[in-house]
């Protein structure tokens, strides 16, 4: 069925088009800086700039892995980029990603000072340093970057389409809901299929894998991303709904899921992260930072 707003894409596209939706006003069709903004930085070896979406919570989640498994080198500052707040496009931030997105990480213990963007090279960076939730080679490397690489090409179908669509659009529309609900039901169903077999994405063991897609995937069978469980009949993913409670009682994941956060119950976020005794704070202190 064909909506009845049709559109005509004009010869050339101009950018005074008015998008309207909730990210209508702060993306823009040019990259780079809008203005000047020096990066704060902290006393911690990992300066991490983000925000608590599912794409910053897979870094502040493994972050909190790795100090859980008592490597003192993964303490870190987590800083607030509030992307709401245009904070991305910050001259300072545009350094450290010319991409503008969250999540960006500034690794200060090694010389130069190195970054490191987007959140699958982040895991991937980390994950190597320290020698953690990635096996060092075999078989099972081979498996955990599969799912790494799978959650990183598939997502943008899940958030820029999907959620885009269902939650962030001006006004609903049926062509890219029912296009993009379709290709997220066929990804919960290739994972759903994977847990069957396996407690884990890559096999017996959680990794790098399984802290990137969950965010996303758990977040949206649980119901806590776009409020879409029920439209997506999340129940039926019954492995995949094993695997997200699962993971959900993880110490660590509930610390790293509640950083840099700035929606949701008050005891869920805090606001900026610089020492393990912040997640002790008091919630509206925190929240409020
Ligand atoms: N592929 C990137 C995607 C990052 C991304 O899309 N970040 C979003 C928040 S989840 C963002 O910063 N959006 C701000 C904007 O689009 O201006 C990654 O995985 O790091």
């Amino acid at each position: 069925m064909l909506d009845e707003d049709s559109y005509t894409p004009p010869r050339i596209w101009k950018p005074d088009t008015e998008l309207g939706g909730t990210w209508g006003s702060i993306n823009r069709p040019v990259a780079g800086a809008t203005h000047e903004r020096e990066l704060p930085r902290g006393r911690h070896p990992l300066q991490l700039y983000s925000q608590g979406t599912p794409n910053g919570n897979k870094v502040t989640i493994l972050l909190e892995e790795l100090l859980a498994s008592g490597h003192e080198g993964a303490e870190y500052d987590a800083w607030l980029i509030n992307i709401n707040e245009k904070d991305q496009f910050g001259s300072g931030f545009v350094e450290l990603n010319p991409n503008s997105k969250i999540p960006a990480l500034l690794d200060v213990s090694v010389d130069p000072p190195r970054r490191v963007f987007e959140s699958g090279a982040i895991l991937l960076y980390l994950a190597e340093k320290f020698g953690e939730f990635l096996p060092a080679d075999g078989p099972e490397r081979t498996e955990t970057l599969n799912w790494l690489f799978w959650q990183m090409g598939s997502t943008p179908y899940l958030g820029g389409g999907f959620g885009h669509f269902y939650k962030y659009a001006p006004y609903p529309m049926a062509y890219p809901i029912n296009r993009y609900t379709m290709e997220v039901k066929r990804q919960l169903d290739v994972l759903d299929r994977q847990l069957a077999g396996n407690a884990y994405l890559a096999g017996d063991e959680y990794s790098i894998a399984d802290i990137a897609a969950w965010p996303w995937y758990g977040g949206l069978v649980l119901g806590t991303v776009y409020g879409a469980a029920e439209f997506l009949e999340a129940q039926g993913y019954t492995h995949v709904m094993r695997w997200a409670r699962e993971i959900r009682e993880r110490p660590a994941v509930q610390r790293g899921w509640k950083v840099n956060r700035l929606s949701g119950k008050p005891e869920n976020r805090l606001r900026e992260r610089h020492d393990a005794a912040d997640f002790d704070r008091a919630p509206e202190e925190s929240a409020t930072g």
